[in-house]
C-alpha cells in the first residue's frame, strides 16, 4: 500500500476547531489525527473529481427548508422541472408547522448535478442542503 513515503506537515487550527476534530476523530474511531485527515482529504479529493468531470453519478440532494418563504416553492419546482432528465424521484416530508424535507434522487452528469444542487441549496428559505453522490460506471 506504500507507493510513496509518509511526508509529514503542519496544520494551523482554531482550539475550538480542533476541540470539535479531535471529538470526531476518536467518535469515528481513528488511531490519531493525520490518519482523519488523511481520509477526509481523500473523500474531499475524490468528490471533487467527479464533480468536474462528465462521470455519470447517481445519488441524492437533500433539502431542509421553511416552505413559508416567499416564492420557495415555485422557484423549487422551475428548477426541477428544468432538470426532469436527472431527476429519478422526489420525495416531500413535512416535518413540522413550517419545515420541509425534500429528497431528490438524481443520475447524470455530475457537473450538471453540481449545479443543480447550487441552485436548490443556495435558494432563501433553504436552511440546510446535501449533495451526496456516486459514480455509477467507471
Ligand atoms: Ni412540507
Amino acid at each position: 500500500m506504500s507507493q510513496s513515503e509518509l511526508k509529514r506537515f503542519g496544520i494551523s487550527m482554531d482550539e475550538q476547531l480542533l476541540r470539535r476534530f479531535d471529538e470526531f476523530t476518536r467518535k469515528k474511531g481513528y488511531e490519531n489525527r493525520s490518519e482523519a485527515v488523511r481520509d477526509l482529504v481523500r473523500e474531499a479529493m475524490t468528490a471533487q473529481s467527479w464533480e468536474e468531470e462528465e462521470q455519470i453519478v447517481a445519488g441524492s440532494i437533500l433539502l431542509f427548508y421553511d416552505h413559508h418563504q416567499r416564492n420557495l416553492l415555485e422557484e423549487m419546482t422551475a428548477i426541477q422541472h428544468g432538470m426532469h432528465h436527472e431527476i429519478l424521484a422526489t420525495t416531500h416530508f413535512h416535518l413540522d408547522h413550517d419545515n420541509c424535507l425534500e429528497l431528490i434522487i438524481v443520475k447524470g452528469q455530475a457537473k450538471k448535478l453540481r449545479t443543480l444542487s447550487d441552485q436548490l441549496i443556495s435558494l432563501k428559505g433553504v436552511n440546510y442542503g446535501k449533495f451526496t453522490v456516486a459514480p455509477v460506471e467507471k
